[in-house]
């Protein structure tokens, strides 16, 4: 915490939404963040302000002092070298550096279009597309976890994160299953004290902004 008590951090959240990644990012670094929470109703997110800060108009976003750092993926990668202490990235003179960024890509770059491709039934070449196929993803995803209990075995990290939220969302909508070294990876994942702080506070954004009726 700074002298004013002010937090350096800010996140920009609305519930239901990859905002879960960023706020439970937040949680596992352990710092104090500010926490502006809004529905898309509201248009928050597509104001000039905003839109200066995150050109995409999207959440999550976090801003570090005067600093915004949109893309989950970045965040990811920023916050945990930034807040180096919370032991959430290997240096970057580690070899496990290369097998950390790996998955934070992956993570963005592979399972986000790879679940799109499933959900909306894109008939697509798996040897064009970059994601490869969905059935592709889950093969190394679960050769990933074969060590365990992390992605970089026993070190938890952000890529654990960025992976662990897409999991959680692809749990929600059917694409994950409860077993296998996936479903119980993502049990380890849902047993984190942050995951569960980040949880409760998801839930009650929820309440707050319920789902507008039809
Ligand atoms: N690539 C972005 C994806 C963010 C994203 O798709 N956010 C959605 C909610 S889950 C959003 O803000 N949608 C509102 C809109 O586009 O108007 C990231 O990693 O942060």
């Amino acid at each position: 915490m700074s002298e004013t008590n002010t937090p350096n951090l800010t996140l920009y959240f609305a519930p239901r939404t990859r905002s879960f990644a960023a706020l439970w990012l937040l949680e596992e670094l352990g710092e104090p963040y500010r926490f502006e929470s809004f529905d898309f109703a509201s248009g928050r997110h597509k104001q000039a302000d905003y839109l200066a800060m995150h050109p995409m108009g999207k959440v999550p976003l976090v801003v570090d002092g005067e600093t915004p750092v949109p893309e989950i993926g970045a965040m990811a990668i920023y916050l945990a070298d930034r807040y180096a202490e919370a032991g959430l990235a290997p240096a970057v003179t580690d070899a496990a550096r290369a097998e950390y960024l790996r998955w934070m890509f992956f993570a963005s770059a592979i399972m986000e279009p790879a679940y799109a491709q499933r959900l909306f039934e894109w008939e697509v070449s798996p040897s064009t597309v970059a994601w490869g196929s969905f059935e592709q993803m889950m093969e190394v995803l679960a050769d990933g976890l074969a060590e365990g209990p992390w992605l970089l075995g026993e070190t938890f990290t952000a890529a654990d994160v960025a992976v662990g939220n897409n999991l959680v969302f692809g749990q929600m909508i059917g694409l994950i299953p409860q077993d296998g070294p996936i479903g119980d990876y993502l049990a380890r994942l849902k047993t984190r004290a942050a995951f569960q702080r980040a949880e409760a506070i998801e839930l009650r954004e929820g309440e707050r902004f319920p789902v507008a009726a039809e």
